[in-house]
């Protein structure tokens, strides 16, 4: 279990105040200055050496994102860093706590990553849904910049960087970087094609990095304890710590501070108490957010909980969402579920998300009820296969893994509705 004195969100609990006072008590905007003073490059190599991949889902490596900011201004356009706080991924709540409780340690990481990857300003994108944490965020956002800390000569370091909040309107997609980019500009949350890359052309056609709220907020403490120290934690290629977000059937849900790698079954033991009705009564665990396939019980116990052991059982780390389910569940009702968030939430651009949604949805509900023939499963598994890598953006996988996972380790389930309910309809007709 990962000891207190290693854990960088001190106050994840709110036992503490979140204003500057106390989070420069607890070590927050500590010599800034300095930080800054070693140098964009010097500040990138060290987060490479970290080891920090992106928190947001995808696990891209942070500092290598960086490291393709431009050096120098062409044509005189400044480079932005987005800070996607559009925390909407079913399951995910961890951002959330940061804002709410650690709001320091997010605007000191903006200002020393925008100074790393020579941006002009940060823009923070926060889901609508969160208004207390948009006005703490606010607040503290106002607090660095009475003290200083961020605005013109940021912390006395020579460097100007500001920092806006903008508030999102409740579209799941906007948190899809470039999506994100458009609506920062005041269009529809459309997703772009990519490549450009935002690194190329992103916030006003200006090289733009976009990070996830825990990947900033991490970046101080990361600089000041050193890139060695956050990658003892967790095996290769998934070093440090990490926010997990445990839901569903456990004993005490909760967000905590972990180890990477860490097995799922102590994971579980050490922080919610076990599983509702113990280990035995255990169904199946969605591991990443509802953007992962699910991982049947037998499969997951012992998984390390990070990149490589989740991808390793078909699945994967996501923001590290992870929805416990026990045997009172009914598995299609909550994948038809899933299925329908993402028919609801398809920005409906390209033909595939925007029509496969739909139909992987009603095949679900189909499926659900046992109202289906059985080679309709198959059929509903091309469907999917029509709707991955032929998309846009992410959401249109997002919407085919789930209803993939499902029919993996779950296809007798499915059987089992289709025969019950002709059984019933062949009982009504005699
Ligand atoms: C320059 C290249 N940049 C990649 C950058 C890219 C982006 C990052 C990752 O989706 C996932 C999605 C959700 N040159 C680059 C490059 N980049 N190649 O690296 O890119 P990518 O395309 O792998 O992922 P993405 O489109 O950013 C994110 C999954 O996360 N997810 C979570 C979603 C929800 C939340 C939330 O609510 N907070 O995050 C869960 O699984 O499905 O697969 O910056 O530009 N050659
Ligand atoms: Fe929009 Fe879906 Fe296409 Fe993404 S995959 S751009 S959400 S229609």
């Amino acid at each position: 279990m990962l000891a207190d004195k290693d854990r960088i969100f001190t106050n994840l609990y709110g036992f503490q105040d979140w204003g500057l006072k106390a989070a420069r008590e607890r070590g927050d905007w500590d010599d800034t200055k300095a930080l800054i003073g070693r140098g964009q490059d010097s500040i990138i190599e060290e987060m490479k050496a970290s080891g920090l991949r992106g928190r947001g889902g995808a696990g891209f490596p942070t500092g290598l994102k960086w490291s393709f900011m431009p050096k120098e201004s062409k044509d005189g356009r400044p480079s932005f860093l987005v800070i996607n706080a559009d925390e909407s991924e079913p399951g995910s709540c961890k951002d959330r706590e940061i804002i709410r409780h650690d709001p320091h340690k997010l605007i000191e990481g903006a200002l020393v990553a925008g100074f790393a990857m020579r941006a002009r300003a940060a823009y923070i994108y926060i889901r609508g849904e969160y208004i207390r944490e948009a006005e703490t965020l606010q607040a503290a956002i106002d607090e660095a910049y009475d003290a200083k800390l961020i605005g013109r000569n940021a912390s006395d370091s020579g460097y100007d960087f500001d920092v806006f909040l903008h508030r999102g309107a409740g579209a799941y997609i906007c948190g899809e970087e470039t999506a994100m980019i458009e609506s920062l500009e005041g269009k529809k949350g459309q997703p772009r094609l990519k490549p450009p890359f935002p690194a190329g052309a992103g916030l006003y056609g200006c090289p733009t990095t976009v990070n996830n709220v825990e990947s900033i907020a991490v970046v101080p403490t990361i600089l000041r304890r050193g890139a060695s120290w956050f990658s003892s934690f967790g095996r290769e290629g998934n070093a440090g710590t990490k926010l997990f977000q445990i839901s569903g059937h456990v004993e005490q849900p909760c967000v905590v501070e972990e180890a990477m790698s860490i097995p799922f079954r102590e994971l579980i033991e050490k922080h919610c108490g076990g599983v509702t009705g113990g280990w035995d009564n255990l169904l199946a665990v969605i591991p990443g957010g509802s953007s992962v396939p699910l991982v049947p019980a037998e499969q997951i116990l012992d998984c390390p909980m990070d990149f490589d052991g989740l991808k390793a059982v078909g699945s994967g780390l996501g923001t590290a969402a992870v929805i416990v389910m026990d045997k009172s569940t009914d598995i299609v009702r909550a994948i038809s579920r899933i299925s329908y968030f993402y028919k609801h939430e398809s920005c409906g651009q390209c033909t595939p998300c925007r029509e496969g949604t739909g139909w992987m949805w009603r095949m679900m509900e189909r499926l659900r009820t046992g109202d289906a023939a059985v080679e309709e499963i198959d059929m509903l598994q091309q469907v999917t296969k029509q709707v991955e890598g032929h998309t846009i953006c992410a959401l249109g996988d997002a919407a085919a893994w789930p209803i993939q996972g499902l029919i993996r380790h779950f296809r007798p389930e499915l059987e089992r509705r289709i025969e019950e309910h002709n059984a019933q309809f062949a009982e009504a007709a005699e």
